[in-house]
């Protein structure tokens, strides 16, 4: 029989049900191998549970453990001097074209070994452990070679491997051109990113696939190229859009019934209804946001109102992104975007699953898996509040603590 763990005295933000936060007070949580097996008011705990050597939270929050959907986390090097460069008023399009940007960090990619890789991501998911995270999206796209693609992909696989923690990859082949391609993104197109994501499939390494829709990246036409090819191979697709101008991104995506369309500060009323009918989960990344000093925000009044879904990330990337706190994405969403403490929470619990296709984790639930955040506070917008500041107690992978 599966072990079973008890936690009383707790307060729980279970994410589920029509109640704000689905906050549950005095409660209670029951774990049954890597599962949740009862979740809800102590006092109606069944009897069969209350006999459990019980963990006294002495009225801690429980959430469900943070799940990050839209990272960079594998890459070779830094982009500090870029950020120098950008402080002497550079803009972040402009590095790209002067031989910067992306195509530097996929140098830095191509000469590290896969351990190098993996030793530098190892840092930044700590960071992210370190803040009640269970589940890290990791995408490919700066290798831009197929050996080098599945390098990077073979590195996000390690990390789940080296902790305690689940990787979700997204194959991100159509990234930016690799120098080698200048000017010939459709030969680079139909030469690498469409043999490199068979390649990186056959191995297993592919979890969705992402494209980069932009004027310094790929048309719309491109991107729908590597679309059809994840579709003929059954994975699914996600994209970044309308991040630096509308390009119809977003409804692409819509159209391929994507899992998500990430960033968007350039998306519309349009766009919106788009990936409302089509369940297109819209990834809001304020880091980049605020790293690349947007103006335009991302429409969140006609994603709530079309009832398009928002999950939260990161985006930690060595340029646009350089962040790997979740906590101070949500602060941000909040801030800069006028998202809810709710709407952040929900971002990066059952929104950020839904982003990542997974239904088993996300919301405190029966029969999800046991993947929970400890907090040292009483209310869920704490969360949100606080700027740079880190309250969790402890985590729980899989059942355990
Ligand atoms: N948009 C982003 O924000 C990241 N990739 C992308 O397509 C930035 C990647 C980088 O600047 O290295
Ligand atoms: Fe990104």
């Amino acid at each position: 029989m599966a072990k079973k763990m008890l936690l009383i005295n707790a307060t729980l933000a279970t994410m589920d049900g029509p109640s704000a936060y689905g906050l549950v007070r005095h409660g209670a949580i029951v774990m049954e191998g890597n599962q949740i097996a009862w979740a809800g008011p102590s006092s109606d705990l069944p009897a069969d549970f209350r006999t459990q050597e019980p963990v006294d939270l002495e009225g801690r929050l429980v959430t469900p453990a943070l799940i990050d959907c839209h990272t960079h986390v594998v890459h070779g090097g830094n982009r500090a001097k870029e950020f120098e460069m950008r402080l002497e008023g550079a803009s972040y399009e402009e590095v790209a074209r002067a031989g910067g940007g992306i195509v530097s960090t996929v140098s830095a990619t191509r000469t590290a070994s896969e351990a190098n890789l993996l030793a530098g991501a190892l840092n930044r998911v700590d960071a992210m452990i370190a803040e009640g995270v269970s589940t890290i999206e990791i995408k490919s796209g700066y290798g831009l070679d197929i050996e080098n693609e599945l390098k990077m992909l073979r590195a996000a696989r390690a990390v789940a491997t080296k902790r305690p923690v689940r990787v979700k990859t997204s194959y991100l082949g159509a990234h930016a051109v690799p120098p080698e391609y200048k000017g010939r993104a459709d030969a680079y197109i139909d030469d690498v990113c469409i043999p490199g994501l068979v390649a990186a499939h056959a191995e297993g390494l592919v979890d969705a696939v992402d494209g980069f829709c932009e004027g310094i990246a790929f048309s719309p036409e491109q991107i729908a190229r590597v679309f059809d090819k994840a579709k003929a191979l059954g994975i699914p697709v996600k994209l970044h859009a309308e991040q630096l101008s509308n390009l119809g991104g977003a409804k692409l995506a819509a159209d391929y019934g994507a899992l998500s369309a990430d960033h968007l500060e350039y998306a519309n009323e349009q766009d919106a209804q788009a990936m409302a009918e089509a369940g297109t989960v819209a990834v809001i990344l304020p880091g980049a946001f605020y790293t690349l000093r947007e103006t335009a925000a991302p429409p969140i009044d006609a994603f709530r109102e079309n009832g398009v879904a928002m999950a939260v990330a990161t985006d930690c990337n060595p340029g646009s992104s350089p962040m790997s706190s979740l906590l101070l994405a949500m602060n941000m969403a909040c801030t800069l975007f006028r998202m809810t403490p709710e709407e952040a929470l929900a971002g990066v619990t059952r929104n950020a699953a839904r982003a990542l296709g997974l239904n088993d984790a996300g919301m405190i639930k029966p029969g999800l898996r046991a993947d929970l955040a400890i907090w040292d506070i009483e209310h869920p917008a704490e969360l949100a509040y606080r700027i740079g500041f880190n309250p969790l107690w402890k985590r729980i992978f899989g059942g355990k603590l």
